[in-house]
């Protein structure tokens, strides 16, 4: 026995990881059904072992089905979510639309696991943002010994983030590079981003940050804990997957790398790597395809009182959005829904 899943969007880098985590995990689904736009209907994607032929998400009745993992960006999501809820079907939503409502939970299940509770309000779960959802599994376990006051982070984004074409744009670009007459302009970014760097990710605000800025703040406050100071300065590299983070943390306490290093190898979701020697370190290729929120580089920080510096590192498909949806769809059904 188990539930009557849809995947909305299944046809985008992370509705296939949904059907592909949900598999690999052997959610308890009695049913699936993926959908995607008229464009894409009949679009083949591979369900563990099975095949299922996408269906129109726009004619798709949703009453009678349990939990629908969305992942169809904002714009969709307004039209659609309202749709599914209405009928009884609990969205758990990617996109940024709900995320900041009150009456709806931002969820990450190491962290704040019983917010799922929360759901009944709207039918509505948000997930949050990637660079957001690996910060805070590794800040959590940390926090909890010596309360955080402040985080100053930067961070190094790969283009998957920006969908499809942020990879096609950085694999064009970059064959580009050698063959003359084949040089690729930025389109989905704003500058070259083979072989470059674009301090820039999401639109710009009044007070000179960018929206994926706020973003970390505010998703921070919401999931962890609102009295934690952050300022982050987001930025897009040309890696294919995986989100990497500098992270400078001040507590309130004392705590000292090793203490802190026992700590996070003891957490879930976490693996540390952090050997202190060449290599002795995550990167963002290797951690392509794992669930882990993985920590590197935890040293002291000497320049403030109770300071400490990580390196952190997983792959935004995964933690970042598909992996982080399924677990809270987990949850869902271990805490608040009957199976079918
Ligand atoms: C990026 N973090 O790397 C973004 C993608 O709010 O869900 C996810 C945007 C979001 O471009």
């Amino acid at each position: 026995m188990g539930y009557k899943v849809v995947v909305a969007g299944a046809t985008g880098n992370v509705g296939r990881e949904m059907l592909n985590i949900l598999a690999e995990r052997e959610f308890p689904v009695d049913e699936i059904v993926a959908l995607a736009s008229r464009k894409s209907l009949g679009t083949e994607i591979s369900f563990g072992d099975k095949t299922l032929k996408t269906k129109d998400l726009d004619t798709f009745d949703f009453t009678g089905w349990d939990i629908a993992l969305f992942a169809i960006g904002s714009d969709a999501t307004k039209i659609y979510a309202p749709r599914a809820a209405a009928a009884g079907c609990v969205v758990i939503d990617n996109s940024s639309l709900y995320r900041y409502d009150p009456q709806v939970p931002l969820v990450v299940p190491e962290v704040n696991a019983e917010a799922v509770d929360g759901y009944k309000a709207k039918m509505i779960i948000a997930n949050p943002n990637c660079s957001t959802a690996q910060m805070v599994v590794a800040l959590k376990p940390l926090h909890d010994r010596a309360r955080i006051k402040r985080v100053v982070v930067a961070t190094y984004q790969s283009v998957s983030g920006a969908g499809k074409e942020g990879i096609d744009e950085l694999w064009d670009q970059t064959k580009g590079m050698y063959v003359p007459g084949q040089e690729v302009a930025p389109s989905k970014f704003t500058k070259q981003i083979a072989f470059n760097v674009i301090p820039h990710i999401d639109v710009f605000l009044d007070d000179g940050s960018t929206k994926e800025e706020w973003k970390m703040v505010a998703e921070t406050k919401k999931i962890l804990d609102k009295r934690i100071k952050v300022t982050a300065t987001c930025v897009r590299v040309p890696v294919f997957v995986g989100h990497s983070e500098a992270i400078n943390i001040e507590f309130d306490e004392p705590l000292d790398w090793q203490e802190a290093t026992d700590i996070l190898r003891e957490a879930p979701g976490v693996l540390v790597i952090d050997k202190r020697e060449d290599g002795g370190y995550i990167t963002p290729v290797e951690c392509v395809g794992d669930y882990a929120t993985y920590v590197s580089r935890i040293r002291q920080d000497p320049t403030v009182d109770n300071g400490l510096n990580i390196w952190v590192v997983s792959d935004n498909l995964r933690k970042g959005a598909a992996l982080n949806a399924v677990q809270i769809a987990e949850v869902l059904g271990k805490r608040c829904l009957k199976k079918g």
